[in-house]
């Protein structure tokens, strides 16, 4: 498809994005699905919509860290399961603006980030658990209450709703770079949300938005339904070998990672991935030609955790330097080495050197098409001539002689 190809470009380039999951679930702070996981009624989560008051919320602030750390794009959860809606929607009262915050948090968001030259992209759940003719199905917080689950209920009622909040949001807020629909499961897939409806009116007010994989059908088909989505979003793996169509062509990906282990903020969840484990999982992630959305989950007050800020600060002071290994690059077609990882873009070859070894690092065959190697970091020249004992390796070996033993970036040198 065409279209699809001209739609992704932006996106295949940008490579790295912020996703931000918050809401209500923020003031528990025990993750996004605390509904569920404690089978709360509507009446014990209204607290939470009483007392949200989210006074330091300021979405430059999150843009800034964002652009800082090399990320492109964004992704914020305007309504997620437990169908609190960040965004004045005509069509509910469970919404910001009738809470202590009184105004509408997306389009305060959008026009941050957009200020900062980022794409804005919105997540909003299929699933809804607040919504009286939304079905307690799957890990619905009523699943266990007879009375609730007896009760009538008219799921067209909630798919006219749903398709009209989507309608608002893509028709309030200018530009929507992406839709970021969750999720599918069971029988809850493709034509029960009248999927090929709501594509086709999304499409007539946004003709070159992207949308996820998750309204369900078959990403990978050659001939894919109009809702199978223009990118797969594997969730806290990357796929071993990236993610190939049913004929073994690279299609569009986008894994999503938490920082620590959780979407939503956790007050208890202090597991957080080390900067080098972000860097790395990015190089990963674009070697395999597929993007990282990774995740914050800002506190009820607005801010994101100061150990988040304090990764994304790192990944950033390597970003600064590092960014053109990663930015506009792609697979590089090579085998992964034994070292690290290629990316490439375009003739420009991408060693990430992430196993320092011992003297020169090799690239098996390379010799004959690599014309001089530089270190990314600082562009200082980096020999390649064959060492004294190179008739010990085949002929057309690479040698990429680092000047230490040490790597010069422990975390991911990239020459
Ligand atoms: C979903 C959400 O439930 C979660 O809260 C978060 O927003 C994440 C990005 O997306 O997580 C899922 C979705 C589907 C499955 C598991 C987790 N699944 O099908 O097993």
């Amino acid at each position: 498809m065409k279209e699809h190809a001209k739609r992704t470009e932006w996106f295949l380039h940008d490579r790295f994005g912020m996703f931000i999951h918050w809401g209500l679930y923020a003031i528990p702070a025990r993750g996004e699905w605390v509904r569920s996981y404690e089978y709360m009624s509507n009446e014990a989560y209204q607290p939470y919509f009483d007392e949200f008051d989210p006074v330091r919320y300021d979405p430059k602030e999150w843009a800034r860290a964002a652009k800082q750390a090399g990320m492109k794009y964004a992704v914020l959860t305007a309504k997620h399961h437990d169908g609190f809606c960040l965004f004045d929607s005509k069509l509910t009262e469970y919404k910001a603006t009738n809470t202590r915050a009184k105004r509408d948090l997306i389009k305060e968001y959008v026009e941050a980030f957009r200020a900062e030259g980022l794409k804005v992209g919105l997540y909003y759940s299929l699933i809804d658990w607040h919504h009286p003719d939304y079905p307690a199905v799957g890990n619905h917080p009523m699943r266990n209450n007879d009375d609730y689950k007896n009760k009538e209920i008219d799921f067209d009622q909630y798919l006219d709703y749903m398709h009209g909040q989507v309608k608002e949001l893509l028709t309030n807020y200018g530009t929507i770079d992406v839709m970021w629909f969750d999720y599918s499961f069971d029988d809850m897939t493709g034509e029960k949300w009248r999927s090929t409806e709501l594509v086709n009116m999304i499409r007539s007010i946004q003709p070159d938005i992207l949308i996820d994989n998750r309204l369900g059908g078959n990403i990978k088909s050659p001939n894919p339904e109009i809702f199978a989505g223009d990118f797969a979003s594997p969730e806290q793996i990357i796929p071993p070998q990236g993610v190939t169509d049913e004929a073994g062509n690279s299609i569009s990906w986008e894994a999503c990672i938490t920082l620590n282990n959780t979407w939503g903020y956790s007050a208890m969840d202090k597991d957080y991935k080390s900067a080098q484990q972000v860097i790395r999982v990015l190089v990963e992630c674009v070697s395999k030609n597929g993007n990282l959305l990774l995740n914050v989950g800002p506190d009820a007050k607005g801010e994101i955790p100061k150990e988040s800020l304090a990764i994304l600060a790192e990944v950033g002071e390597w970003m600064r330097r590092n960014a053109d290994s990663i930015v506009g690059c792609s697979s590089s077609g090579l085998p992964k080495p034994e070292w690290g990882r290629f990316t490439r873009n375009g003739n420009k070859l991408y060693a990430h050197i992430l196993d320092r070894g011992i003297g020169s690092v090799n690239v098996n065959g390379m010799k004959p098409k690599v014309k001089k190697a530089r270190l990314l970091s600082d562009n200082s020249e980096i020999s390649i001539e064959t060492p004294w004992m190179g008739f010990h390796a085949h002929q057309d070996d690479l040698f990429i002689n680092l000047a230490s033993n040490k790597l010069p970036d422990e975390r991911d040198t990239v020459v």
